[in-house]
């Protein structure tokens, strides 16, 4: 297959944008995250993501990012996933996320974390 690349914009299943900026030499990159749901009365802000891609296998890389969203709560989520590029030449970026919401107490901690899929295509 083609390269797949993660530098650039993307939209996922749920309305979500983000972009990437470039990959550094040592798989580091950043960008921004602008998340199309929220269930914070607060007004969504863009949120500032930073991952790692691996340089091992170059077609179709995994990476890995986290997104801080200090600009409007005290949540945070990683993404983990890979980048794919199909017959028709586009690309699309598997990837599952945790979500960890912040718990008062220890005794709180079972319910802080939730799970999910979401799939990023390009945006041209
Ligand atoms: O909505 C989250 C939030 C945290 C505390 C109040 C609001 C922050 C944004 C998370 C966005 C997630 C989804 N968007 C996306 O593109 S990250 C994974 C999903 N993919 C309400 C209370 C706790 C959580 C939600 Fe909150």
């Amino acid at each position: 297959p083609l390269k797949c690349c993660l530098t650039g914009c993307w939209l996922n299943d749920l309305g979500s944008k983000m972009w990437i900026g470039n990959v550094e030499a040592d798989g580091s990159f950043s960008g921004e995250y602008q998340t199309a749901v929220s269930s914070t009365e607060k007004p969504i802000k863009l949120a500032r993501l930073n991952g790692s891609q691996n340089k091992a296998s170059t077609e179709q890389p995994t990476f890995g990012f986290t997104v801080n969203w200090d600009s409007f709560s005290d949540s945070t989520t990683v993404f983990t996933g890979q980048c794919f590029m199909d017959e028709d030449k586009q690309e699309s970026l598997q990837t599952m996320w945790l979500l960890r919401e912040k718990a008062e107490f220890a005794t709180d901690n079972w319910k802080a974390t939730t799970v999910g899929t979401n799939v990023f295509t390009r945006v041209k």
